[in-house]
């Protein structure tokens, strides 16, 4: 297991971009408290405690309206923390689960009721242990009874090795973190462009333009990571959502300033109908409709 963490940001900068109103963070999550909500024994890092409180007072001072709240590895199938959360937040706020095959159609029932709208299939080996195809293909049929989605969470260099896999997923497919390109390759390099193209033929595809913390290699204001991000948008501009990540779980560096993030917006959304269809419309379609 990971030895340490860096905490979030404690003292986030006012965003100089102000989010329009009925901005959603499509990407967030809550952990803990351990005391309430331990931590899962298989979990591959220990996280800091960030509960639902802290989420909804960032929430509030960056001028965000409504939260979609992931569920991270470090909690595995135990998604009790982010339905709490979900509970607590007055509709404000919707989940995404990680369940496996053993989980009870109540289960799923209940945590729909709750909010939850989506499951996540993490393929990132450093995170999770390894889940056969066959089974997450039983988990996408079941949940698609439901209406939810698949949020899909890759490296990009492994694109060539699951894009069969993800096509014949029966969901919309939700890609996390702009599908983690190496931003040194540059917006026009094959294998960004294969999942351009990816997205070009799948119309069920969504992705998350989310994360130029974990991608970039200037640091922030992650302008080497801004061109990945605009030229989703300006392409995809009906299938894009956007997203924090707090608390930045397992981040090895330094914890981003959340106030820059939200100010990375228009950068990759230049204009006020992208805003529009990025952070609101977008992700009301996908989680509030
Ligand atoms: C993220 C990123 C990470 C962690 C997790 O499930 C997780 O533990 O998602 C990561 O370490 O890249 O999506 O917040």
């Amino acid at each position: 297991m990971s030895p340490g963490y860096i905490p979030f940001h404690p003292h986030p900068s006012k965003p100089a971009f102000r989010a329009p109103a009925g901005t959603v963070d499509a990407h967030c999550h809550v952990f803990g408290p351990e005391a309430k909500f331990p931590y899962a024994p298989e979990r591959k890092y220990t996280p800091c405690d960030a509960p639902k409180e802290k989420l909804f007072a960032l929430r509030d001072f960056l001028g965000v309206d409504k939260n979609v709240i992931v569920q991270a590895s470090c909690h595995s199938k135990d998604n009790r923390a982010m339905v709490d959360a979900l509970d607590a937040a007055g509709g404000r706020a919707k989940g995404v689960a990680f369940v496996g095959e053993e989980v009870g159609d109540d289960e799923l029932k209940c945590m729909d009721r709750a909010g939850v709208r989506g499951v996540r299939f993490n393929f990132i080996k450093r995170l999770v242990d390894f889940t056969p195809r066959e089974v997450l293909e039983r988990i996408a049929a079941r949940v698609e009874k439901l209406g939810w989605h698949v949020v899909v969470y890759f490296e990009m260099q492994d694109l060539p090795e699951l894009e069969g896999f993800f096509t014949a997923l029966p969901t919309t497919v939700v890609v996390d973190h702009m599908a983690v390109p190496d931003v040194r390759k540059g917006v026009d390099h094959a294998e960004n462009q294969r999942f351009h193209r990816l997205l070009d033929r799948q119309k069920n595809f969504w992705v998350k333009v989310t994360c130029p913390e974990r991608m970039t290699v200037a640091g922030a204001p992650y302008d080497d990571v801004a061109p990945f991000g605009r030229a989703l948008v300006e392409r995809f501009p009906d299938r894009v959502i956007w997203g924090t990540d707090w608390p930045h779980p397992n981040m090895k560096k330094e914890a981003p300033d959340d106030g820059v993030l939200v100010d990375f917006v228009p950068k990759i959304a230049p204009t006020a109908a992208l805003q529009q269809a990025l952070l609101i419309d977008n992700p009301m379609r996908l989680y509030w409709s």
